[in-house]
């Protein structure tokens, strides 16, 4: 039986397939061979129907895996702000967009609370214009704009990041989260319940998607192996005009003949993001001189 891991504990997983969750240990061959099982591996299980007990036989191979939280297969990280209360910062936003990025990982802005703000819309929709980022205005309350949300994350497994107070939980509360489902339990779709932030744990939206609720952090920073030409490529719609810089290696900071510069200048880069790059270029100047 194939299903994919949505939780693991002390030493067990809760493994979900069809709809049902069975508590799992892997195979000792996986210890001899060092091979930890993740929260969103894809596995073959032989299990007990009657105890909801089983073995993890077989772990495919995984497309990635995020150090924090340790979750692998994720499709895309949902970059979740608020418009108000707490607005948008979008320095930290572009950190996490690069974080995302730097790990292979699609990222999606979703700008929450659009029940309080209208400005706020406009001013992000702006900054990211030019930029090929997805961007999604909801009101978890109001429930506008979640549908869309909702139908543009299915078949995948998705993380939810962003600072406290932003709306995640609310939001997955929103698009139908179940609530956190024990051993044993058979899930009822649509069945809605308050789901608190704990532990890494997968929670099935329906079909094959998944989706992980993160704490709101409070000190973030962008990932130390980030350095200037990983940020480089964090910007892409910087990269078709960095073609046009004299240097190769150009960082479009004060170097001469830089195509992101033109660019900027003939405003087809917004001034927002490039200022936010020259920022983060710092940060991470900064970090390699210190260390
Ligand atoms: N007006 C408005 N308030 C919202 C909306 N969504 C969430 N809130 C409120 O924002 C506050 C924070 O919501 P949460 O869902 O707990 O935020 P969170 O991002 O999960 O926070 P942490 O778990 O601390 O990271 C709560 O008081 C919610 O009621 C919304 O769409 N509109
Ligand atoms: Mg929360
Ligand atoms: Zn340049």
């Amino acid at each position: 039986m194939k299903g994919k891991i949505i939780k693991a504990m002390a030493g067990f997983y809760h493994v979900y397939s069809e709809e049902k969750v069975y508590l799992t240990k892997p195979r000792g061959l996986f210890r001899l061979e060092n091979i930890t099982p993740a929260v969103g591996d894809w596995v073959d299980i032989e299990a007990d129907e009657i105890h909801m007990e089983g073995t993890i036989t077989k772990i495919y191979p995984r497309q990635n895996i995020l150090r924090r939280p340790r979750v692998s297969n994720v499709t895309m990280t949902l970059i979740v702000f608020s418009l108000k209360d707490p607005s948008p910062d979008y320095l930290l936003i572009d950190k996490l967009i690069c974080n995302a990025l730097a790990q292979g990982i699609t990222p999606m802005l979703v700008f929450n609370k659009s029940d309080l703000d209208n400005e706020e819309i406009e001013r992000a929709k702006t900054i990211y214009s030019l930029s090929p980022l997805a961007l999604h205005f909801i009101s978890a309350f109001s429930g506008e704009g979640v549908e869309e949300l909702r139908a543009s994350l299915s078949g995948g497994t998705h993380v939810v990041a962003g600072p406290s107070g932003t709306g995640k939980s609310s939001l997955l509360n929103a698009i139908g989260v179940e609530k956190e489902l024990e051993v044993g339990e058979i899930s009822a779709k649509l069945r809605r319940g308050r789901h608190t932030t704990r532990h890494v744990q997968l929670l099935p939206i329906g079909g094959e998607t998944f989706i992980v609720d993160t704490p709101g952090f409070t000190n973030l920073a962008l990932d130390q192996d980030i350095d200037s030409l990983v940020l480089r490529e964090c910007y892409e719609e910087f990269l078709p005009f960095s073609e046009n810089c004299r240097y190769d290696n150009c960082l479009h900071g004060p170097e001469p003949q830089c195509g992101v510069k033109e660019a900027l200048e003939q405003g087809r880069i917004r001034p927002e993001r490039y200022e936010n790059y020259l920022a983060l270029l710092e940060e991470v100047k900064e970090r390699k001189e210190y260390s």
